[in-house]
């Protein structure tokens, strides 16, 4: 019998599923639902519900278990062998929070078949929205927690991280200050990864050690609820939390609205699911150390596995639990993709080709010019006032802004990364724009570093179901080694490798003290 498994992402702006065959290495089903255009009525943009205030990003929670329902509704109709499945995982965006009343635990044990989920969890929701990851409201609530957890550096070393806007905790002692009463009321709290694997496992589900570093609230080196972190958030905390448990931990049998509805296998396991981050390291077959990855999606994300836990004493990057074991190390800009997108909007640039052509006909170092492209409050370096700022840079260039936006963001990974300690050996390039040529040549010569592209466009789901099989194997006794499993799954493309030029490498390393010297600046301005 074919051994399937089936991974979901539920990421910012869409839900997507990857179903692997295990014998044969192969993707044989995928799938990807976006949120604004499958799902109009919730009136998301990109995944997130207009709010007046520019730091505020919610989004609903129904809407993500509405798509559960229409993905498995569409795999059925797409006559995807659901029946065979043998365990299902999945990731979520990470830090986006979820809050319920004590009514959730019934309703979760009796998921009723004839109705939808939405029509299940009707009165379940303490909090209607869940703020989400994008969100940085919460610079005060991060200052009460730096505070009494005893600064920066202490903060980081005992949760992984410094005190983040977007990070969990922070945004419950918003919630618990702001709206006390419904805080009371609320009787357990969950990340988006746990609410998605809670409504599959019919109960409420542990959330995991790798999406469980991005709250704040974890002891990373003991991956315990760390109890000085959780008092220094908001009163009664520990009440509301589910145990942790290791990524892909196995929690029980799919539930049983799934198994008589979607004609989902009765006996396929459920697991613990992990952040998007967490679980893209396994889907990019990150296994061994200094292997980094760079991600150009909604958010850029710098990653890679680390051994031991290391953790930064600026408190600008991130250390989570990796699905492998041992830990990962991450720096998110929150100006990515999107960013790249208002500057192509601003140039009326028909399309990627385009952006991509504009670039290669520039020089590197763009003659000094450089664009600070703070679109969105930016996570690193901390802004709280969006904003762009350029230096030497002709507003008018359309050519010379292509290239400055992306020249900015791989100067800014270079530094803000230098912390990890580890000096990239191989690159590997995923996500949307990382099928633009130029685009990775661009980050060859400011890495200074060979760069593979890895075709992996959902990565993160992909890693769920390696995931699912990992926990199934583990659960038979197999004892598996991730580096087996993923081998074939995650090849780079051949041919693909781009090399980086001796001399525009050269040319970077001078421009990064500039870049570091403008960043400064700007942030003196602000
Ligand atoms: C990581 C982060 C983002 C989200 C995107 O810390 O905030 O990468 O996980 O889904």
């Amino acid at each position: 019998m074919a051994k399937l498994f089936l991974g979901l992402d539920s990421s910012t702006q869409s839900l997507s599923a990857v179903v692997i065959d295990l014998d044969t290495r192969k993707v044989i089903h995928e799938k990807s639902l976006n949120f604004d255009r499958a799902l109009p009525h919730y009136k998301t943009k990109n995944g997130v519900l207009p709010n007046r205030n520019p730091l505020v990003k919610h989004s609903p929670p129904l809407m993500w278990a509405e798509a559960l329902d229409l993905i498995f509704a569409e795999m059925k109709r797409d006559g995807v062998a659901l029946g065979k499945i043998l365990a299902v995982s999945g990731s979520g965006q990470q830090h986006g929070s979820v809050y319920f009343n004590d009514r959730i635990e019934p309703a979760l044990a009796n998921l009723d078949p004839q109705k939808t989920l939405v029509e299940n969890l009707h009165g379940v929701f303490a909090r209607k929205t869940s703020p989400i990851w994008m969100d940085s409201s919460t610079a005060a609530e991060c200052a009460e927690i730096r505070r009494k957890l005893g600064g920066v550096k202490y903060t980081a070393s005992r949760t992984g991280s410094d005190a983040f806007e977007r990070f969990t905790g922070p945004q419950i002692r918003k919630f618990f200050k702001t709206e006390p009463k419904a805080y009371a009321k609320t009787s357990s709290i969950a990340l988006v990864s746990s609410f998605m694997a809670s409504l599959l496992a019919g109960k409420i589900t542990p959330i995991d050690f790798g999406d469980g570093a991005g709250m704040n609230l974890m002891d990373i080196r003991n991956k315990v609820w760390d109890m000085e972190a959780l008092k220094a958030t908001a009163p009664s905390l520990k009440l509301k939390l589910p145990p942790l448990a290791a990524p892909g931990k196995v929690i029980g049998l799919v539930g049983a609205y799934f198994t008589n509805k979607y004609g989902l296998n009765p006996e396929a396991l459920a697991t613990a699911w992990t952040g998007d981050n967490p679980a893209s390291v396994i889907g990019l077959g990150l296994i061994k150390p200094g292997h980094v990855a760079i991600s150009l999606g909604t958010s850029d994300t710098f990653f890679g596995t680390m051994e031991k836990c290391q953790t930064d004493e600026d408190g600008e990057g991130h250390v989570f639990g990796s699905p492998s074991g041992g830990y990962m190390t991450l720096v998110c800009f929150k100006n990515g993709s999107l960013a790249r997108e208002k500057i192509r909007a601003l140039y009326g640039i028909k399309d990627w080709d385009e952006f991509g052509k504009l670039v290669a006909s520039t020089k590197p170092g763009n003659d000094g010019g450089i664009l600070l492209p703070w679109f969105e409050a930016e996570i690193v370096p901390r802004v709280n006032k969006p904003g762009i700022h350029r230096f030497d840079l002709d507003a008018k260039n359309a050519a010379a802004n292509c290239r400055a936006i992306f020249e900015a963001q791989m100067m800014s990974m270079r530094l803000h990364s230098q912390w990890m300690n580890v000096s990239p050996r191989q690159i590997f390039a995923t996500g949307g724009a990382s099928n633009d040529p130029a685009l990775l040549q661009v980050m060859a010569d400011v890495m200074n570093c060979r760069v593979e592209r890895i075709e992996v466009s959902k990565s993160a789901a992909l890693g769920a179901a390696l995931q699912a099989a990992h926990g199934w194997l583990a659960a038979a006794g197999k004892n598996p080694k991730w580096e087996k499993l993923v081998a074939g799954f995650t090849a780079p493309i051949p041919g693909g490798e781009i090399r980086p030029d001796k001399q525009a490498a050269k040319i970077y390393d001078r421009l990064l003290e500039k870049y570091a010297a403008c960043e400064c600046e700007a942030l003196a301005q602000l």
